[in-house]
């Protein structure tokens, strides 16, 4: 037997067909409205609309349920001043040196160069760390000891995603941002060796003035392969 399995019934409430079609196409119109979003307002957001995003976050599933995500909020504008010239000093290299003529050209329809303002003006980034390996202390040595994780790079793209889902369904913009490389953003928060930068995301409302490019998404028939 194992023993280490402890169960429970299933939470589960089911919805009539017409509740399940109603939230569904409520959810998609409300989804296509999202947009990445480049030009930021400075008027500050509610803390517990980022707290409840993180928390949404957080019931992603994951590898053997190791959660391996840790979400650093970061409102402190010296903080913020600091992110924002890292990631430019690297951005500036990637635009210029690193980036081929070919990225650079698929980049071109979304008019991105290295100047990142957002990272001061959004009122919040939220930097998201993937936990490599876990660390625990053994209590019989008091040495430190590695946990394997599981899927981690599959689990902290599933907990991103429902964090953007979360933060547009509070009506907040935000931009999937990943200066490369990203080792400055372990170093400026003090992260612990077994994490590494995901993403750079800036949270906030978007400016008054803000554009997005003219950019269309692939339609249900080109994503979506059925076999009946
Ligand atoms: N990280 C750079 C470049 C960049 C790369 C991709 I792929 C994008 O979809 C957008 C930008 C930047 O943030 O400018």
């Amino acid at each position: 037997m194992n023993i280490l399995y402890q169960s429970q019934p299933l939470a589960f409430t089911r919805l009539s067909s017409d509740e399940q079609l109603a939230t569904s196409r409520e959810f998609l119109a409300r989804m296509q409205t999202r947009r990445t979003v480049r030009d930021f307002s400075t008027e500050p957001v509610p803390f517990e609309l980022i707290a409840n995003a993180v928390a949404t976050a957080g019931t992603a599933p994951s590898g053997a349920n190791q959660q391996p995500w840790t979400f650093v909020v970061v409102s402190n504008a010296l903080i913020k001043t600091q992110i924002r010239l890292a990631a430019e000093a690297e951005e500036k290299i990637s635009y210029e040196r690193r980036m081929s003529a070919e990225w650079l050209a698929a980049l071109a329809p979304l008019g991105t160069d290295w100047h990142k303002p957002h990272l001061e003006e959004a009122p919040y980034l939220i930097v998201v760390f993937r936990q490599a390996y876990g660390v625990t202390i053994n209590p019989d040595t008091g040495a430190e000891e590695r946990i394997k994780h599981y899927y981690t790079e599959e689990s902290v793209g599933i907990a991103v995603g429902l964090l953007l889902a979360s933060l547009h369904q509070a009506g907040l913009a935000t931009l999937t941002h990943t200066p490369n490389p990203m080792a400055f953003l372990a170093e400026i928060l003090g992260r612990p060796a077994n994490e590494r930068a995901y993403v750079l995301i800036p949270v906030g409302y978007p400016a008054p003035d803000a554009t997005v490019p003219t950019i269309i998404k692939k339609p249900l028939d080109e994503i979506m392969v059925l076999f009946e």
